[in-house]
């Protein structure tokens, strides 16, 4: 298994929109283990293909304390989200050291498929709904700084560029 590189916002490869993946083979099986070790390695509670510049349609995603419930997501679809909305405080691993409100659906229902290529329905609500939302979004081009201002969103920009020069 390996850690894998996370892409920083605004890099312009979060915005690609990812491919549906077609077959379940043993690439995309090594890329799901991979995605899980980086994730707890963060550590964060999901991760997209995208974040890791593979623009396919592949999220991890696990918020329980001890490690132990990854969920893997391939190919997922929104089948139903409710009319109730929640407010919840998001970050990213690609939007280092920002942490904002974002407004979304409190339940969603999706279909995806599993590393075993069986289709499964999932009811998510309270932290796994933002982040299955979270996630989407990313395999969309969408990172969670798109659904804030633009004033709070170029404020973020001009942060993170100040970071990366520092660190360059
Ligand atoms: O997409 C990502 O970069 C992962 C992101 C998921 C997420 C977090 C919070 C709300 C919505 C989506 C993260 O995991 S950021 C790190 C984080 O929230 C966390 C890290 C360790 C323990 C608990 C949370
Ligand atoms: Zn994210």
């Amino acid at each position: 298994m390996a850690l894998l590189p996370i892409l920083h916002f605004p890099d312009p490869r979060l915005q690609k929109v990812a491919a549906p993946i077609e077959r379940i083979d043993d690439e995309v099986r090594r890329l799901a283990a991979d995605m899980a070790e980086t994730m707890y390695a963060a550590p964060g509670i999901g991760l997209a293909a995208t974040q890791v510049d593979v623009h396919r349609r592949l999220i991890v995603i696990d918020i329980s304390e001890a490690h132990d419930q990854l969920i893997t997501l391939i190919n997922p679809r929104i089948l139903g989200q409710s009319a109730d909305t929640q407010e919840c405080e998001e970050g990213c691993l690609s939007v280092p050291g920002i942490f904002d409100e974002v407004e979304r659906p409190a339940q969603v229902e999706i279909e995806a498929l599993g590393l075993d290529g069986q289709a499964f329905r999932l009811k998510a609500e309270g932290l796994l709904a933002v982040c299955v939302q979270h996630e989407m979004d990313h395999l969309e081009g969408i990172v969670f700084v798109d659904h804030l201002s633009r004033l709070k969103r170029n404020r973020i920009v001009s942060k993170l560029r100040k970071q990366q020069h520092k660190v360059l």
